[in-house]
């Protein structure tokens, strides 16, 4: 898969995927990642890029020509079509099934606005969608980028070391994850749940799915509406909400 980058600061985002799952997806070329910086292809000896809004109001706006024209530029850069994304507070909210949506597409391109946007004109010729990865606003869209290139890439097969750990993600079964353990057994902090130790892996899955249901219940029961619950599931909640 290929993910364009339109941003003032192109580095900001390689840097953030350079490292860890995203690293090594595109070191295995099972994604590439390119930046296109609108300055580039900007006018003129200061390379403007913003002008003052029409209306009034503080901030500036980015310009429609030097984005339009790093947008052409990065499609040109491939025949395939590609899906553009405007990353943005007044988006569609970003969950795991927009993630493998999107992480299903040949190509994506995410565009990052800094000062107090692009010109919406921009938007309306050249955007698909508009996304946001939560109800915060940041100084640029860049950040938000990265945070979509990074759920991408691991989905990207072969890009987790171990094969299924996508699938037992928080959240791919629309529940929030079972708590984790690892060494040492005992610690002063607290003891391992016996159950883990049993190697009993039917009364493990059991166990850890109960937690989830738990957890998910208690902190997040808006997920559960969405989640793929079986009757068993559902008997545990009715027993969780009991006690
Ligand atoms: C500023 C603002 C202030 C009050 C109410 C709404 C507001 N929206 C914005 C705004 O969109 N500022 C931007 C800064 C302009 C475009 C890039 N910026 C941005 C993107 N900030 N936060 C994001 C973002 C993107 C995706 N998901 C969450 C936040």
């Amino acid at each position: 898969m290929r993910i364009d980058v339109v941003s003032l600061f192109p580095e900001f985002i390689a840097q953030c995927a350079a490292f860890g799952v995203t690293g090594r997806a595109i070191e295995r070329g099972l994604l590439s990642l390119q930046g296109w910086n609108p300055r580039d292809h900007a006018e003129g000896n200061y390379r403007r890029v913003d002008d003052r809004p029409f209306g009034g109001g503080p901030g500036m706006v980015m310009l429609v020509d030097p984005l339009r024209r790093a947008i052409a530029a990065a499609r040109a850069a491939d025949p395939r079509p590609v899906r553009v994304v405007y990353m943005s507070p007044q988006g569609r909210p970003l969950d795991q099934a927009g993630v493998r949506e999107l992480a299903g597409r040949e190509r994506v391109m995410l565009l990052c606005g800094r000062y107090e946007g692009v010109d919406e004109r921009l938007v309306r010729a050249e955007v698909d969608e508009e996304v946001s990865i939560g109800d915060y606003v940041l100084s640029g869209g860049e950040l938000a980028a990265a945070v979509v290139v990074d759920a991408i890439a691991r989905l990207q097969d072969g890009a987790l070391n171990d094969a299924g750990s996508a699938e037992q993600d928080s959240f791919e079964g629309g529940l929030l994850d079972c708590p984790h353990y690892t060494r040492p057994v005992e610690h002063e902090l607290g003891k391992v749940p016996d159950v883990l130790l049993s190697g009993n892996h039917a009364e493990i899955a059991k166990w850890r799915r109960e937690q989830s249901l738990r957890r998910t219940l208690e902190r997040r029961p808006d997920l559960l509406d969405g989640a793929a619950l079986t009757e068993a599931d559902r008997r545990t909640l009715d027993r969780l909400r009991q006690g």
